[in-house]
């Protein structure tokens, strides 16, 4: 653990809530997701003043596909509308976007617009702002899996050499380097739990909760968050800390 103790540099957030903030307001869900994408733009841009390195979202899991057709067409339009809306102040906080997930299988648009926003996005030196978006945590395991059997059976990795540094290697978070396991993870609305998001990253990682819904989560929030997890003692699995 060569980092420095409590520097939250890696921020995971479920951004949970979003049909239900519309709900009580007797909107429309649509109106929900909309203002929650407003929202990452607000959190991102604090999360950066903060001096966070990487800022992971959770926007859509392998297991959304099954909400009605119009909502998922909806959704399916948020990284469209995300990028034509904020992509030059993105470009200005020297943001770095990446999107992690099995995007192969989402609609033509929607996949072309990830590609776009990672290659424009590529040489920036900022803070990565990344989604997990078609992601599921179980499926990236057993795709890693796959992808190591391959190896060992064309003879380009021993079976001995797998270990836990290797193992990372192959999961979608690889590219973060030092910060690929989050310090914290935050989800809002009030649900504890971790719906198949990052498994293996989360094994050390500091857990968060909190009533708001993710449209009504503020920049004060967040400083709040980041104070608690400054407070905390993290051993990693050791006795003592230092
Ligand atoms: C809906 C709260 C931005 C969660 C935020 C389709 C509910 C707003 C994106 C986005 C969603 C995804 C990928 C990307 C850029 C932006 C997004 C979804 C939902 C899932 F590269 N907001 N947003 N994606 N909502």
């Amino acid at each position: 653990m060569a980092k420095k103790k409590n520097q939250l540099d890696h921020l995971a957030i479920i951004m949970d809530g979003n049909g239900r903030w519309a709900k009580e307001r007797h909107l429309p869900r649509f109106v929900g997701h909309r203002e929650g994408m407003e929202n990452i733009r607000r959190i991102a841009l604090a999360a950066d003043d903060l001096g966070i390195k990487v800022l992971t979202l959770y926007a859509f899991s392998t297991e959304n596909w099954a909400r009605p057709k119009a909502e998922v067409d909806y959704l399916m339009n948020l990284p469209i509308h995300f990028f034509d809306h904020y992509m030059p102040e993105l470009m200005a906080h020297h943001v770095k976007v990446n999107i992690m997930g099995f995007l192969d299988e989402l609609p033509p648009k929607t996949y072309q617009v990830t590609q776009k926003a990672m290659a424009m996005t590529a040489q920036n030196s900022g803070m990565i702002l990344n989604f997990a978006f078609n992601y599921g945590a179980r499926r990236e395991i057993v795709t890693a899996v796959k992808q190591l059997v391959s190896q060992v059976q064309t003879g380009t990795l021993s079976a001995d050499d797998i270990d836990e540094q290797h193992f990372s290697k192959a999961l979608m978070t690889h590219q973060f380097g030092d910060y690929q396991d989050p310090d914290l993870l935050l989800r809002t609305s009030g649900e504890q739990r971790l719906s198949n998001f990052l498994l293996w990253q989360l094994a050390y990682t500091e857990l968060s909760f909190t009533k708001k819904y993710w449209p009504d989560f503020t920049k004060e929030d967040l400083i709040q968050v980041v104070k608690d997890y400054q407070m905390r003692d993290r051993r990693f699995g050791q006795i003592e800390s230092e």
